[in-house]
């Protein structure tokens, strides 16, 4: 029998612990406390105004720690580019310039399965989130180069197309937007939870700028403000300011995405999401704000793109601020690391990367039988000609 998705509650990543250092976990929780003396607009003007001032704010292990994962992350992508330009894939699109967002996000996620945790509802830009959420880099690989030992999708979905039941990672979709309606649901469930006193997570959701044009995004707002209804959710924009060639400029009369959410009440912020301290802050404290007040929030990431789109327009490097230069610079310059570390620590993820390519280089494809499983809900090998 080869292979097949169905294989992934023994597969590796359930039973992976997301980070190697247990120290890291009390790391952490030291800098959500620390997060919690101060309130977001005062970490803004601290990165700004004074950026080593905000550094020396969270433990220098987790700090360290962040950009290790930023470049782990953004090793990642790049191969999966090679991998893709070597001819062993499809199609590539991913997150290389949403580092500095997303692995402070995967740190603070109430990662597990069920409504007690988080649901995460990303989209197809999600690596860093899930490598700080302690996904193996062969996990990636094994889904854009489409082996059936890709526990996510059995082989049968683009790269970066995640899903993790084990960590509440809802099944990423192609069309854009549609997770910020399915969002509401697993919010909608874990309101009712916390209604009837049971242990509740929250409900976090990623998406695009050009992606808030949607109808979702409209009826996400709405559903999750409803007066003495509202939901626990975490609604989040990445705005790297384009849809695919357009550009967000020509787009949008309104200053901020963020802004939108005013109109229902609902607490919003714009976030350099270029700085994962200034991130890690931001998403520290909405994610106090929603446990505790079982309310929505809608913050806006000012992010990079840099790898363009995706394959369809090249996945050649671009112009933009890279984030892990400059949280390099700046842990360099306030002396947390030496000048070779992230050089180090590239060459070891790219020999990580490079050997898990090969490892998934003589692995299997899904077999043809394999196309209906997993197809209907309830009703595992559905046959389409029986209904
Ligand atoms: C419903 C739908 N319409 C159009 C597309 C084609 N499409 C794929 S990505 C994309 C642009 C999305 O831009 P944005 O929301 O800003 O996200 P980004 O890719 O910049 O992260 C579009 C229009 C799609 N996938 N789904
Ligand atoms: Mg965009």
């Amino acid at each position: 029998m080869s292979p097949t998705p169905s294989k992934r509650v023994s597969g590796s990543v359930s039973r992976k612990k997301p980070m190697g250092k247990g120290s890291t976990k009390s790391a952490i929780k030291a800098g959500t406390k620390a997060a919690a003396k101060i309130s977001a607009k005062t970490s803004a003007k601290t990165a700004k105004g004074a950026k080593d001032r905000s550094l020396g704010l969270l433990p220098k292990q987790l700090v360290i720690q962040m950009l290790d994962m930023m470049v782990k992350s953004r090793v990642l992508e790049e191969r999966l580019i090679k991998v893709y330009k070597t001819g062993d894939a499809f199609f590539w699109i991913g997150g290389p310039g949403e580092e500095a967002f997303g692995v402070p996000l995967g740190l603070l996620v109430n990662k597990g399965q069920g409504p007690a945790h988080d649901y995460l509802h990303l989209h197809y830009r999600g690596t860093p989130t899930l490598i700080a959420m302690g996904m193996p880099m062969i996990e990636s690989i094994r889904l854009i180069m489409n082996r059936s030992t890709d526990v996510c999708t059995g082989g049968r979905n683009f790269a970066n197309h995640y899903c993790f039941p084990e960590w509440n990672v809802v099944p990423v979709g192609s069309p854009i937007e549609v997770q910020y309606g399915m969002a509401v649901g697993t919010a909608m469930a874990q309101r009712r939870r916390k209604m009837n006193k049971e242990a509740s997570g929250v409900t976090i959701v990623t998406g695009g700028d050009a992606g808030t044009a949607e109808g979702d995004f409209a009826s996400c707002l709405i559903w999750a403000s409803r007066p003495g209804k509202e939901v626990p959710l975490y609604i989040t924009v990445q705005n790297n300011k384009w849809g695919i060639s357009t550009s967000f400029d020509d787009q949008h009369g309104e200053k901020h995405i963020a802004d939108r959410g005013k109109a229902f009440g609902i607490r919003t912020n714009v976030v350099n999401g270029n700085d994962p301290i200034e991130s890690y802050f931001a998403i520290s404290q909405d994610l106090e704000y929603i446990r505790k007040n079982t309310k929505p929030v809608l913050t806006e990431f000012m992010v990079s793109r840099l790898y363009g789109h995706s394959s369809a327009s090249g996945a050649n490097r671009e112009a933009g601020d890279c984030p892990i230069d400059l949280f390099e610079k700046r842990l360099v310059d306030s002396k947390y690391v030496a000048p070779g570390f992230v050089k180090e620590l590239w060459a070891k993820y790219d020999a990580e990367s490079r050997e898990a390519a090969e490892i998934v280089r003589k692995e299997p494809v899904p077999t043809r039988e394999s196309i209906w499983e997993h197809v209907y809900v309830g009703s595992e090998n559905g046959d389409w000609r029986k209904f």
